[in-house]
């Protein structure tokens, strides 16, 4: 499994992203404290000076395994679920930008918060399957340049589309697409599984990617989740993808960092 940071080129009003608002800090600490690579969470593809990344990431040695979208929503409103087709196209330009920028750097997409909100309960089912369609234009676009897309469920408090791994699994397999898996994020897990170990045994074939944060969002080992269970079952299924810390930076960045990294060190080595 590779240890994985989540950070942020721009200060962000989504919380659980480490360093945001200063990117060489963020990748100077992930590469100090030896994570194998990062998370950066973009707005805009066309805002990150590629070339200056490449160059700090063979600095410290680190890869980028992910690009998370969902600031394109909570900053600008545009999302792959709304009711406006012309907001819906924004969204679809956008990863489309984040895809072109994967394929260079090798990395993934993750589709999480980037699918908005349904407002309208009444027209709920036909929004959804408009929202469906422009999952299957990403992953058709990123299918040529050979790039993985992520299906993010997120917990009931923040989206109404698609809560949990076996609603995410189900979209994956009447989409049918070969580049498009499943990212398991413990936190919003906690709120909506029935049991981790089972639902991970169930979504295993289609498991691409996992985000660790505890039960409060807070750095893996200060809330109350089972992860050395969790850490077991993934083991069990083989899964040997990326486990990204994806924390608040509570009591601030470099302690949730610290703790993010020696959490999954232990948890590696005591396996
Ligand atoms: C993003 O990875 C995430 O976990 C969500 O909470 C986004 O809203
Ligand atoms: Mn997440």
């Amino acid at each position: 499994m590779k240890k994985v940071i989540s950070l942020s080129p721009t200060k962000s009003g989504f919380g659980p992203l480490l360093y945001s608002g200063d990117l060489s800090l963020g990748l100077k600490r992930a590469g100090e404290l030896g994570y194998d690579g990062v998370e950066l969470s973009l707005r805009d593809a066309k805002e990150l000076d590629s070339k200056a990344l490449q160059h700090q990431l063979s600095l410290y040695n680190l890869r980028v395994y992910g690009i998370a979208t969902g600031q394109t929503y909570y900053n600008d409103g545009f999302s792959l679920f709304a009711e406006e087709g012309e907001k819906r196209l924004k969204a679809l330009e956008r990863m489309k930008g984040h895809v072109d920028l994967a394929a260079q750097l090798g990395a993934a997409v993750i589709i999480g918060g980037i699918r908005g909100k349904i407002e309208s309960l009444v027209d709920y089912d036909e929004i959804f399957s408009h929202g469906k369609e422009m999952i299957g234009e990403v992953c058709r676009y990123a299918l040529d340049k050979k790039v993985m897309i992520l299906l993010e469920p997120i917990n009931r408090y923040e989206t109404n589309i698609i809560n949990t791994l076996a609603e995410g699994m189900n979209i994956i397999r009447e989409l049918g697409y070969a580049n498009l898996r499943l990212l398991a994020d413990t936190f919003h897990m906690n709120l909506e599984e029935v049991s981790y170990g089972q639902v991970l045994l169930e979504v295993g074939p289609c498991l691409g990617y996992v985000h660790f944060a505890d039960s409060n969002r807070l750095a893996p080992g200060w809330g109350h989740t089972d992860f050395q269970g969790i850490y077991q079952t993934l083991c069990e299924i083989g899964f040997d993808g990326p486990v990204g810390i994806e924390v608040l930076p509570k009591p601030g960045d470099d302690e949730a960092a610290k703790q993010g990294i020696k959490f999954l060190n232990h948890l590696l080595k005591n396996n």
